[in-house]
């Protein structure tokens, strides 16, 4: 993808992508363990706004249909922002940028599709498993194909008791090395937000709120107990932020944290004593590892009969929609 980029929109390039467009079931992309979508390589050529979006929400994180109805939700809203959507996934041993309607189908219903972080990918790849990636997957494909923006819901972070058990996401040591604006409604109260938001800080990861709340919000809750350590107010100045960070080189990620749209927040007190309940069942269960989080995420569904996950989609359309609009405004700015 890096390698296209760079002849922007010359005639060569066009030549190169309806060639591109035409072999794709062969070769797919230049790169064998990567495939770009060619929606996706043609609007980094042309130095279009495009938003990555991970697949673990899809394999781990909701249940069939809505898992598959939120993804191509998601997709339709970048596209409505102006931005083109590269959903992350793993087929068959291959890391997919940007999935077709089919891939995205499969995806939502592959039983055996593992759960894939950055430990993961030696496995899946050299397996040719499928698999969804999580944020820090995610990140390493969308660093790899000159993405900068980054839709999801929310990250992982340190759990709570984590500081015995050190089961910290990988996620919060990707935002440390990998250049990736990722936006996100804050970290899920399943999870121990302070020591998260200090775990980031020695990572050397921006955390920023967007919009106008100095609160960093807790997913359901437009508030967590702790404050963000930055502000931005609107898309240019997410943008602005971004530019600042890759200008310095500083080769880690930011994060942007989208507080709960006002209308969604009222469901926040159920879901918070589901979160409770579900939190001690794993614990009780000797759930561990990769199993947690999306034990829990069911786990507080069904508690809440399915409130969580209704509250979960509108969040995630939401985060879409001002993740479009951060990559627009980049995009804006380099052009
Ligand atoms: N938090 C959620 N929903 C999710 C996840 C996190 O509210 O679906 C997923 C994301 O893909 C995230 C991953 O990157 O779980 C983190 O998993 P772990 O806690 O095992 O690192
Ligand atoms: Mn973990």
């Amino acid at each position: 993808p890096r390698r296209l980029c760079k002849h922007g929109k010359s005639l060569f390039t066009s030549l190169t992508m309806t060639i591109l467009l035409l072999l794709k079931p062969l070769f797919c992309s230049l790169d064998s363990l990567f495939c770009v979508h060619p929606s996706v390589s043609q609007a980094l050529a042309g130095n279009k706004p495009v938003v990555a979006l991970e697949s673990t929400i899809i394999t781990h994180g909701m249940p069939y249909p809505h898992n598959l109805s939120t993804a191509k939700e998601v997709e339709a809203i970048v596209r409505a922002e102006g931005a083109t959507p590269a959903t992350v996934g793993v087929i068959e041993g291959k890391v997919h940028i940007g999935l077709s309607s089919e891939e995205l189908d499969f995806l939502s219903q592959c039983k055996t599709a593992l759960k894939v972080s950055r430990r993961d990918l030696p496995y899946v790849l050299s397996q040719k498993r499928s698999g969804g990636t999580t944020v820090s997957a995610t990140m390493i494909a969308a660093h790899r194909a000159g993405i900068p923006v980054f839709v999801t819901g929310g990250i992982g972070g340190v759990h709570r008791d984590g500081q015995n058990s050190l089961d910290i996401s990988a996620d919060l040591t990707e935002l440390g090395r990998t250049p990736i604006a990722v936006v996100s409604a804050g970290v899920k109260s399943i999870l121990d937000i302070g020591r998260t938001l200090e775990f980031l800080e020695t990572q050397g990861v921006c955390v920023a709120t967007y919009g106008s709340s100095k609160h960093f919000p807790a997913f359901f809750s437009p508030q967590s107990g702790f404050n963000s350590p930055h502000q931005v107010c609107n898309p240019e100045e997410a943008a602005e932020l971004i530019a600042s960070s890759l200008s310095l080189g500083l080769q880690s990620g930011v994060l942007f944290a989208v507080p709960v749209p006002a209308e969604q927040a009222a469901a926040g007190q159920e879901v918070e004593e589901a979160i409770q309940a579900a939190v001690k069942e794993a614990s009780d269960k000797h759930i561990t590892g990769r199993d947690v989080t999306p034990f829990i995420l069911q786990k507080v569904n069904e508690l809440t009969k399915g409130k969580s996950l209704q509250a979960n989609i509108a969040l995630i359309h939401n985060n879409a929609k001002v993740g479009s609009q951060i990559a627009c405004a980049l995009s804006k700015r380099q052009n």
